[in-house]
């Protein structure tokens, strides 16, 4: 039975992806901050798999450290870590930017991946087996208008993904990013802090992927023969043909 550690998983991407991964029979590790939905998606998977939950904030990489050298022997090998922890904070031009939305963005998105990485990656080097799955977006292929740092975090989330792929090549870690276009979860409701109806709209209009649509494709990337690594995946609803086209009906 493989475990799987997944950052961000109180909602959204990595909420769906934990559901799936239990009914499929993985063992989970579920982080975040909020550790009531922690629990609360803890006490329901249990009827499925074997689950421990780490709470901690990605940005702190003390904390980061001493959570991962914290797990139980029986959850110590983690086979596969899904890097999906992230949001947008804010949508302003660069020159009204906030800049506690770029430290928040840069923080978590960036530095945080990069320090769950540190924790995780030494194990799979000892067992040269492993799989590392980076949540990228749309929003790393493609500049869009009021983006620009959440863009940014998102191009350095392709370049790390690249290199881990690159320098951990020939030590048995496959190493691939999911990219996914509009996604309906929180992720407008932090990017617009709080503002319910504004984030309502980003999905009004059109059918937008659902985080289920994603755990699906994050379980179909795990499940392939151990030699097939897929490097690089984009997805987004059949509405959406680049960042800033979206067909929307009225
Ligand atoms: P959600 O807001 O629903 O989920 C974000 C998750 O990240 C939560 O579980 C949250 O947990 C966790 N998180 C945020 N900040 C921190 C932190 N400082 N420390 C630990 N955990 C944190 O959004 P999504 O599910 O949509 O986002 C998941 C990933 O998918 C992100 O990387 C996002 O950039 C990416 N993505 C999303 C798209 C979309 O359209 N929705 C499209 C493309 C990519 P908690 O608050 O409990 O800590
Ligand atoms: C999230 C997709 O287009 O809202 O990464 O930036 S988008």
């Amino acid at each position: 039975m493989k475990t799987a550690l997944i950052t961000g998983s109180t909602s959204g991407i990595g909420k769906s992806t934990a559901i799936r991964f239990a009914v499929e029979g993985f063992k989970l590790i579920l982080c975040g901050r909020r550790s009531d939905r922690l629990e609360q998606l803890k006490s329901e998977l249990s009827v499925e798999t074997s689950v421990h939950i780490l709470n901690f904030d990605v940005r702190n990489k003390i904390e980061v450290f001493e959570k991962i050298a914290s797990l139980p022997e029986e959850f110590r090998q983690v086979d596969i870590l899904v890097n999906n922890a992230g949001n947008a904070h804010g949508l302003d031009p660069i020159q009204d930017g906030n800049i506690e939305d770029w430290d928040a963005m840069l923080d978590i998105n960036v530095k945080g991946l990069l320090y769950i990485s540190k924790a995780i990656i030494p194990g799979m080097l000892e067992r040269q087996a492993g799989h590392i799955i980076n949540i990228g977006s749309t929003a790393g292929k493609e500049v869009y208008p009021n983006g620009n740092v959440y863009c940014a975090s998102k191009y350095a989330v392709d370049a790390i993904n690249q290199g881990m792929r690159i320098d951990l090549n020939g030590n048995g870690i496959r190493v691939g990013a999911v990219n996914p276009g509009l996604t309906e979860t929180e992720f407008s409701d932090v990017r617009f802090k709080g503002d319910i109806d504004k984030a309502k709209k980003v999905y009004q209009g059109f059918k937008a992927l659902q985080p289920e649509d994603i755990a699906d494709i994050i379980h179909f990337v795990v499940t392939r023969p151990y030699h097939v690594n897929i490097a690089d995946l984009t997805v987004m609803p059949t509405a959406q043909a680049s960042s800033t086209l979206v067909n929307k009906k009225a």
